[in-house]
């Protein structure tokens, strides 16, 4: 399986909101993808290194609203697998291009500019996603994110742990090593909630 976690009580809720498709696209699928963004992050001449208070390290980043006929229903079935029917959605699908030593460390993401699910599809190379929960750090889950793979991670999940993508060293999986090269993840989110007090 997917999930790697000694901890019975983080292994149940990694099955609640911890969810991941692996094949959820054909090669075919991710090729169209691929084609599309790459010009885009082509226009990134470098990866990104320098800012060192920067979550990720070795990365290209894109948003993109506006798709071609052909990535729209691969998008379509993300969306409504993530999101309830009524959910607001953001319209920007957040590319990122994570180099071959690329990585991202421990955060959660903002409450303010993101709902309670996140949906990434992963394209081109395999990568091992760690949760630690924000109190315990003994509570950790190691998520095998396969290329073609959706992960949906949402509410327990994504507001009291924190996700990281594994740099290449430490890029193991049960104990194997899981050799990274470049990824590009495609990732849909919903709305935060409104707030009343703004
Ligand atoms: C984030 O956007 O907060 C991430 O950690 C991206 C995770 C991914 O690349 O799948």
């Amino acid at each position: 399986s997917y999930l790697h976690c000694h901890v019975p009580e983080v292994v149940q809720v990694c099955q609640r909101d911890m969810l991941v498709h692996e094949n959820f696209i054909t090669e075919e699928e991710e090729q169209i993808l691929f084609e599309e963004v790459e010009p885009k992050l082509k226009r990134h001449l470098r990866y990104e290194y320098d800012h060192w208070d920067d979550a990720i390290h070795g990365y290209k980043e894109i948003e993109r609203s506006d798709w071609s006929e052909q990535s729209q229903p691969i998008l379509q079935r993300v969306r409504r697998l993530a999101f309830p029917p009524g959910v607001p959605q953001l319209h920007l699908v957040h590319v990122l291009d994570l180099a071959k030593d690329g990585w991202i460390k421990p955060h959660v993401d903002s409450v303010k500019f993101a709902g309670n699910a996140i949906a990434g599809l992963s394209l081109l190379s395999p990568c091992v996603m760690r949760l630690v929960h924000n109190d315990n750090k003994a509570w950790v889950a190691d998520v095998l994110l396969k290329p073609r793979s959706l992960y949906i991670m949402r509410d327990a999940i994504r507001y009291d742990y924190t996700h990281e993508i594994l740099k290449i060293e430490e890029s193991k999986f049960r104990g194997e090593e899981v050799p990274r090269n470049r990824r590009i993840s495609v990732i849909c989110r919903n709305e935060p909630p409104t707030s009343t007090t703004d």
